[in-house]
């Protein structure tokens, strides 16, 4: 046996030893971000918003392992390296957001796209796949078919390439959002400005008041919110999580009260206290249902009472998962509630996210907030341009 064998062996077992030990998973960071959910939420999901910061989970530096036993009898070994710092990940941009939050509406045009485009020159078929390719993805009948028009002026029985189309389609797409892009403007003269949210049960109208009361108040603007989803405790209670963390004061009452009565309530105590910004919350009901959208038009009518220019914004909260189904929800709501704007949320968990440019080209309504996650940070206030690039699958804008 030579010299180098208890070196070898000494030097192999505790190779093995450490691989033992790395072997074993490491202890799960934990997850401070619940998952994205696109079915359904449960009333558990709904009582407990995110936090409100997000940060990325920072590893635990892993332990030293003991030294298998063999490798006591080896010669001194070499000094380990350091175990690497732990990459602490940079908040992720909003454009990086966006952009993976519309990526499963986005690989789907732009996947179809390629596919038809792609070594062939453009005739009427092609026109008509790529028709069907935008109709898909819940863009609508008028608006896909202007795209194609656009598409194929001026380009018959010539090759066009698919980066070539993907411009179209984003500058198409671009020219219809314009017009609906707008900021929700909160008027400093109306003390409070009234919001009231609206739309179908598990639309994120109680995330949306949440993440839009932490914009507010770091702004500097006073919030109030008003509990007004008095069907469910855990509603109640999910706004009241999110009162906390945004430091806004929040109106509830007991469950099964007037809705009505609990926003006339919340309206007189924040003019009371000279509030900047008070956000409504409604309970959920689908579109049909006629007796609870007379309860919403109930709502209206108490908040118009006490104030004649109230609600000054009522905003409709679209689930972009719905797809088609969000154009009855527009006409329902904007009916009874007097809709003046829409936030759309979940663009994250679809591949429909066309839908919006669909309803931006039949009702024109302003867009004023688009979500792409549970996150306080995953709302953002809609920008043509970065969404048409987006869903294009081209870049950032320069
Ligand atoms: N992935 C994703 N989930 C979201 C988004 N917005 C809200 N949610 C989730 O959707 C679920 C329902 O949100 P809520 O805010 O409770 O919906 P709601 O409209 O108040 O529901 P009801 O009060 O039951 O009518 C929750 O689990 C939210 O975290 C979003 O932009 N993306
Ligand atoms: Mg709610």
């Amino acid at each position: 046996m030579s010299e180098t064998e208890p070196k070898k062996r000494g030097f192999l077992s505790r190779l093995f030893g450490r691989e033992e030990e790395q072997a074993k998973p490491a202890p799960e960071p934990v997850a401070e971000q619940p998952a994205e959910s696109t079915a359904e939420p449960t009333p558990e999901a709904e009582a407990v918003p995110p936090p409100a910061e997000v940060e990325p989970p920072v590893p635990e530096p892993q332990a030293e392992p003991e030294p298998a036993e063999a490798a006591l009898s080896a010669p001194e070994p070499e000094p380990e390296p350091l175990p690497p710092a732990p990459v602490v990940q940079p908040k992720r941009s909003w454009w990086r957001r966006l952009t993976e939050g519309l990526s499963r509406t986005s690989s789907a045009l732009t996947t179809g796209i390629t596919d038809l485009f792609t070594k062939r020159k453009l005739d009427a078929g092609t026109l008509e796949d790529l028709e069907d390719i935008l109709i898909q993805a819940d863009l609508g009948l008028a608006t896909s078919a202007r795209i194609a028009k656009a598409v194929g002026e001026g380009r018959y029985d010539k090759q066009i390439e698919p980066a070539e189309v993907k411009a179209i389609l984003a500058r198409e797409v671009e020219t219809i959002l314009c017009p609906v892009a707008l900021p929700l403007a909160i008027d400093a003269a109306k003390k409070p400005f009234v919001v009231l949210m609206v739309g179908v049960n598990g639309s994120g109208k109680t995330t949306t008041i949440g993440k839009l009361a932490a914009k507010f108040r770091a702004e500097g603007k006073s919030v109030m919110l008003a509990a007004g989803d008095t069907f469910r405790a855990a509603a109640i209670e999910q706004l009241r999580v999110w009162g906390e963390r945004a430091g806004a004061e929040v109106v509830y009452g007991q469950q099964g009260a007037d809705a009505s009565g609990l926003a006339f309530e919340a309206l007189q105590k924040a003019k009371a206290n000279g509030t900047d910004v008070l956000l409504v919350d409604t309970a959920g009901r689908l579109q049909n249902k006629q007796g609870l959208m007379d309860e919403l038009a109930k709502v209206v009518r108490v908040i118009r009472k006490q104030d004649e220019s109230a609600p000054h914004a009522a905003l409709l909260v679209l689930d972009a998962t719905v797809g088609q189904n969000a154009i009855s929800q527009v006409e329902a709501f904007r009916e009874t509630a007097g809709v003046t704007g829409l936030v759309m949320t979940k663009l994250d968990g679809t591949a429909r996210g066309g839908i919006l440019v669909a309803l931006a080209a039949q009702f024109g309504l302003p867009v004023h907030f688009i979500g792409v996650g549970e996150s306080v940070e995953d709302l953002e206030p809609f920008s043509a341009r970065d969404f048409a690039r987006a869903v294009a699958g081209l870049g950032e804008a320069a």
